[in-house]
């Protein structure tokens, strides 16, 4: 079975609200296997790189100061053509816009802050799982 890989964080809303369980389970329940995980509380510095190319936007110092509030969950999530199936999973960006049922739709307050991240691309899944662990903190599995 060919298997890929996404690069997902359940981000400070979601922690400090106490879903964190509740969103690994519904990835679970849809077939995807975690193959790292931790959390971290990131820095400005960090979070301005993860997030580098949304730079001049309008809403990237806010993006910026919510994702540095607290700690985020960071996660491998392998599974079949793991990028589209998990963006489908996490629903639209805006979470009054996301279909029923799911993560973003059921878990986010906001078009900022909307629970998860899925990384949108296999390339960028590639940078964004190496930013945050190395080969080490990865598995298998
Ligand atoms: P997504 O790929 O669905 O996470 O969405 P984008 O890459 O377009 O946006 C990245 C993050 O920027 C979103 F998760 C939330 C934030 N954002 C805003 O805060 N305001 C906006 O108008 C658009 C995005």
């Amino acid at each position: 079975m060919p298997s890929s890989f996404t690069l997902t964080l359940i981000k400070p809303d979601a922690v400090a609200a106490g879903h964190t369980g509740k969103i690994l389970q519904h990835i679970c329940q849809a077939g995807f296997r975690i193959t790292a995980m931790k959390m971290v509380h990131l820095s400005e510095q960090q979070a301005g790189q993860f997030y580098a190319v949304h730079r001049e936007r309008p809403f990237y110092s806010d993006l910026v100061r919510f994702m540095t509030s607290g700690p985020v969950v960071a996660a491998v999530v392998s599974g079949e053509n793991a990028v589209e199936r998990f963006r489908e999973l996490i629903g639209a960006t805006n979470p009054a816009q996301a279909a029923e049922g799911t993560i973003r739709k059921l878990f986010g307050q906001s078009v900022e802050r909307n629970a998860v991240h899925g990384s949108d691309s296999e390339a960028n899944a590639e940078r964004e799982a190496a930013f945050f662990f190395s080969e080490l903190e990865r598995f298998n599995l």
